[in-house]
């Protein structure tokens, strides 16, 4: 397996709206060191010669850590900084054609909505899932909140395993009890919050117990 649970446990999502003069980079340490197993940059509205630049200095930073590090969206900065996988939303590239550029080797993460989605998406070669959103959230317009229900239904369903996203929190993370996800996946449980570290690590440990 190139993605085991447990490195789905804290997935760090990054997002340069909380960086308040801060750099990414350090973010990003910051998670690693409170204990984030996965980190995905995401980077929406950033040119692709200074996305490229941040996904060097974040994969070797993850490297050292030994936590897998993937790149939202875009397959040719992953490949060509030697980031460990892709992750595509579905108006993104399709599965099958990003499994095709990326080979056999790479971590290939699909986002999934629906059963049908998730299905579809294990078919054509997704190593795991982001499923949600599983609460409201401000970090992303285009979503909306699937119920637990579906959630249970996906996570059933396949057999990679799923990461869920959306609002997730210390304050909600203990809804998710009983779901069949392997993790979380946060933006703003970690990064809006003034010590990441402590969040990071607070949010792992709650997780854990979520998971137990
Ligand atoms: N994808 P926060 S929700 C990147 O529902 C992303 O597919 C989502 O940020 C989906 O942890 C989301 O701050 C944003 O809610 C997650």
């Amino acid at each position: 397996m190139k993605v085991r649970k447990e490195d789905l446990i804290l997935y760090a999502v990054t997002d340069r709206t909380w960086l308040n003069g801060r750099s990414l980079l350090s973010q990003v340490r910051e998670a690693l060191e409170g204990g984030a197993t996965f980190v995905q940059l995401r980077e929406k509205h950033l040119d692709r010669e200074q996305i490229m630049k941040e996904a060097e200095q974040i994969g070797a930073l993850c490297r050292q850590y030994k936590v897998p590090f993937v790149v939202n969206d875009d397959v040719e900065i992953a490949l060509k900084t030697g980031a460990d996988g892709v992750h595509v939303g579905q108006d993104d590239m399709e599965a099958g054609d990003v499994r095709a550029m990326i080979g056999p080797d790479k971590i290939l993460g699909v986002t999934a909505h629906t059963v049908e989605q998730a299905l579809r998406a294990q078919e054509r070669g997704a190593d795991y899932l982001g499923v949600g959103a599983a609460f409201p959230t401000g970090s992303k317009d285009d979503t909306s909140v699937i119920s637990h229900e579906t959630l249970r239904e996906i996570c059933s369903a396949v057999d990679i395993p799923v990461v869920g996203i959306g609002g997730i929190s210390m304050d909600n993370v203990m809804a998710l009890r009983g779901s069949g996800i392997s993790g979380i996946a946060v933006i703003s449980a970690v990064f809006a919050k003034e010590d990441v570290r402590k969040a990071a690590a607070a949010l792992r440990a709650r997780t854990e117990e979520m998971l137990a």
